[in-house]
């Protein structure tokens, strides 16, 4: 009899018979994530699971669920803050998720925010669909020009240094970032400075690529703004919960920076009135992987991992 496993969000039409081929599959199409009650009952029922952004596998869910039947979890994403990782692994389940496939899209979103934001484009576009727009001068809707600018990295992982490569081959961009530990080869000539403070003072563009987690919760709070120049970008494609948004916003109603991109939020997908009003925001729907074949390849990267796990061997991707 084929294993019983549950996707909790649908997933391209390729992936799904990839998995059906293979096992007794449940999908949930909904596109909330699930409740901790709802996971509850999952790990109770199901040999494996395919979480996707924001289903709470807290510790109290695991804990609630002494002897589970689910002893993997294959995230789809790279980013896995939904799930308490060192839980799950007392509780006896394995969790994988789906580095690689992720990172040139994203890297590509968190160019089109510097773009965005420092051109003023979405402010831009705004203004010509609500027919203000009355005719061309030559100091109209001035924004940063992006070539030869710094553009400051936090978080060099994959995808920084996807961001460091477009920045510095295609804008001619001078990357100055910071990491917790050195990174010998950014790819790209770059500078690796050693404080929050000297990464938001040193950039003309600052772009958040670290991993959500506790660590990084509120990392870009109302002081590391402060340290930002007015006329600096902030980028962050990252999880919603690292720039605090009411410092954010504080910082561009006041004009201590002049512009920001985000794509991710703080309680997605909820967004504060006072973003949705500001002119110097760019507001995408956490578009960072969304073309079929990134997502097709992450949903064939997380079900490779479940297939590795009932035939008894190591998970590829294994957190
Ligand atoms: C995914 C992401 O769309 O990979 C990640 O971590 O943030 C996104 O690009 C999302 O996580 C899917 O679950």
């Amino acid at each position: 009899m084929s294993e019983k496993i549950l996707i909790t969000r649908r997933l391209p039409d390729t992936v799904l018979a990839a998995a059906e081929a293979r096992f007794d599959v449940v999908l949930r199409d909904n596109t909330q994530p699930m409740t901790e009650d709802e996971l509850k009952v999952a790990l109770a029922a199901y040999d494996g699971i395919l979480p996707t952004l924001g289903d709470p596998f807290t510790a109290e869910v695991f804990a609630a669920v002494p002897e589970p039947r689910c002893h993997v979890l294959a995230n789809f994403g790279v980013g896995y803050n939904h799930i308490n990782v060192s839980a799950a692994t007392a509780a006896g389940i394995l969790v994988s998720n789906t580095p690689g496939a992720v990172t040139d899209a994203t890297a590509d979103i968190a160019l089109t925010l510097m773009l965005m934001s420092a051109r003023r484009a979405s402010e831009g576009e705004r203004m010509l669909r609500a027919r203000n727009w009355h005719g061309w001068h030559p100091t109209q809707m001035l924004g940063l020009h992006m070539s030869g600018k710094v553009v400051g990295i936090v978080g060099m992982g994959r995808i920084g240094k996807a961001i460091a490569h477009r920045a510095h081959h295609g804008f001619g961009m001078e990357v100055v970032f910071l990491n917790r530990s050195p990174v010998e080869d950014a790819g790209v000539p770059a500078r690796q400075l050693n404080s929050l403070s000297e990464v938001m003072s040193t950039a003309d563009i600052v772009v958040i690529a670290v991993p959500g987690s506790p660590a990084t919760r509120y990392l870009i709070n109302a002081e590391a703004l402060s340290a930002m120049r007015e006329t600096s970008h902030l980028i962050n494609i990252a999880r919603g919960d690292i720039v605090e948004e009411a410092a954010l916003i504080d910082a561009l109603q006041s004009g201590q920076i002049a512009g920001a991109g985000l794509d991710v939020y703080e309680n997605e997908p909820e967004v504060p009135e006072a973003l949705r009003t500001l002119e110097n925001v760019t507001l995408l729907p956490h578009l960072g992987t969304a073309a079929l074949e990134v997502r097709t390849a992450m949903g064939m990267m997380a079900v490779e991992n479940l297939f590795a796990f009932f035939d008894g061997k190591a998970l590829p991707n294994k957190l």
